[in-house]
C-alpha cells in the first residue's frame, strides 16, 4: 500500500502500530479498533474523503478509485483483454500468495513466541514459499 500511496498524486501521513493491545499504540487496542475492527494492519482514513478501508486490497482499489480516477498511474501496460488479464494476475498474486507468505513467514521468524518443530518444519515450508514467490516477481 505504501507503494500505491507514493505513486499517486496525493499527500500522506503514516502512522506505526505495534502488535497487541496496548489501548493508544496497538492494533488490538480500542482507538485502533474504531480504524480496523480486525485489529490489523493495513488500514487507511482519508481526510479528503472521510472513507476509511483496511485489507490491503481494498485499500489499494479505493486509492486508485480516489487518486487515479483516469486510469493513468496505476494500470494495466495497454487495452488489450491480455494486458487487462496481466495487470489482474499480478494483484492477486500479490493478495492471494505472495502477501499472506511473507506475513507469515516474519510471524514465524521474528514475532512467535513458542519454537517447536512443527513450528519450524512450517516456518522452512512457508519460508522457501516466500522466497520461490518473490524470486519470481
Ligand atoms: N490480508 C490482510 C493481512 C493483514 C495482516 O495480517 N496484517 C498483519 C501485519 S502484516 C497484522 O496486522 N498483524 C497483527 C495481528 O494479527 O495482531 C491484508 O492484506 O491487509
Amino acid at each position: 500500500m505504501r507503494y500505491t500511496v507514493l505513486a499517486l498524486p496525493v499527500t500522506a501521513t503514516s502512522r506505526t502500530w505495534e502488535f497487541g493491545d496496548n489501548p493508544e499504540k496497538g492494533v488490538k487496542g480500542a482507538k485502533f479498533l474504531v480504524i480496523n475492527e480486525n485489529g490489523r494492519v493495513p488500514a487507511l482514513e482519508d481526510p479528503n474523503t472521510g472513507v476509511v478501508s483496511w485489507e490491503s486490497g481494498a485499500c489499494m482499489n479505493y486509492l486508485r478509485r480516489a487518486y487515479d480516477k483516469d486510469g493513468r498511474i496505476l494500470r494495466p501496460r495497454g487495452d488489450s483483454e491480455q494486458d487487462r488479464v496481466d495487470f489482474d494476475k499480478w494483484e492477486y498474486f500479490l493478495l492471494t500468495t505472495l502477501g499472506p507468505m511473507t506475513g507469515q513467514t516474519n510471524w514465524y521468524r521474528h514475532y512467535n513466541g513458542f519454537a517447536n518443530e512443527g513450528v519450524l518444519i512450517a516456518m522452512q515450508s512457508k519460508h522457501g514459499a516466500a522466497m520461490v514467490s518473490w524470486r519470481g516477481s
